[in-house]
């Protein structure tokens, strides 16, 4: 059986892809986990000017996943170019994560960068004037998603947030726009107390959840977006074994990303492509034809 195929106008060995944030903060740690085995890496967001992030802590692991408030920490655009040549020596393709404040600052720094495809993030849920604030607003990301399509020539995915009352109404304004596929979900807005000082342990008291707490959260999102997309819906959210890839793909995903499951070793990734293969080995079947079988199956 085959994993490889087109995933939001990528050609992938196989739909396996580094999701944003995790290890993709230096060039030596995207080509690392290329050569183990990710058909695609997504570096961590990159913005126009340098930002340190928030203060410390931020993060803290729970039992059932992990809540981050980096706080965008990123070199800025213009440092950047040097780790996106590094990554590519993996051999797959090079996503570019990148944020800002309005359309003419994601395509200016989308017209910087030379790399295989982009993933807009309209969607940190603890930003303040770059992330979900913006990324709640359709109009705001077709308009985003449109000034980007324009000034690039591959492909462009948009990260939702799942933090909105539906967001099918934001998958149709990334489609508008001219996303080549939309990408679901990032982190849940979450918080936690040390109970001992009464403090929150986050330097910035809000964070956003990741891990095994948010996969039905994200198979929800990946089924309701594909149900009305003509794109496709890369599905993101807690995938931690074979299993959960699987159900990404039967809920309508083209592709999975993984992330948070990646912090216990990346033999992870080669567990859940060659899972998948022996899956659709037993049962004949191709990923084309699990592909949305949800629905088929209501
Ligand atoms: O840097 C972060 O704090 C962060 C970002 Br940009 C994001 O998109 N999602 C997240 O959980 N954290």
């Amino acid at each position: 059986s085959s994993l490889s195929g087109d995933v939001g106008g990528l050609r992938l060995e196989n739909p396996l892809i580094l999701a944003a944030g995790i290890l993709g903060t230096t060039g030596a740690s995207m080509r690392r986990v290329a050569l183990a085995g990710a058909g695609a890496v997504v570096t961590k967001s990159v913005g126009l000017e340098p930002r340190n992030g928030h203060p410390g802590p931020t993060v803290v692991r729970l039992g059932v996943g992990l809540i981050n408030a980096m706080g965008l920490p990123n070199p800025s655009y213009r440092a950047f170019q040097d780790e996106i040549d590094i990554a590519r020596e993996g051999g797959v393709p090079v996503v570019a994560s990148i944020f800002g404040s309005c359309p003419e600052e994601f395509a200016e720094i989308a017209s910087a960068l030379d790399v295989d495809g982009f993933e807009l993030n309209l969607s940190c849920p603890h930003a303040g004037g770059y992330g979900m604030e913006i990324g709640c607003d359709p109009a705001n990301v077709e308009e985003i998603t449109r000034a980007v399509r324009r000034a690039v020539n591959v492909p462009v995915w948009v990260k939702l947030t799942p933090n909105v009352t539906d967001i099918r109404v934001l998958g149709i304004a990334a489609q508008r726009g001219g996303a080549n596929a939309v990408v679901a979900i990032n982190t849940l807005k979450a918080m936690a107390i040390d109970v001992e000082s009464g403090y929150p342990i986050l330097g910035n008291v809000i964070g956003g959840l990741s891990g095994p707490a948010i996969k039905p959260v994200a198979l929800r999102c990946v089924y309701e977006l594909s149900g009305v997309l003509e794109i496709p819906v890369i599905g993101v959210g807690g995938v931690s074994c074979w299993q959960d890839a699987v159900e990404m793909i039967m809920a309508g995903a083209a592709g999975v990303q993984i992330g948070t499951a990646l912090m216990g070793g990346l033999e992870v990734i080669r567990d859940i492509t060659s899972g998948i293969i022996r899956f659709l080995d037993r049962k004949g079947w191709s990923l084309e034809e699990i592909r949305g079988i949800a629905r088929r199956r209501g």
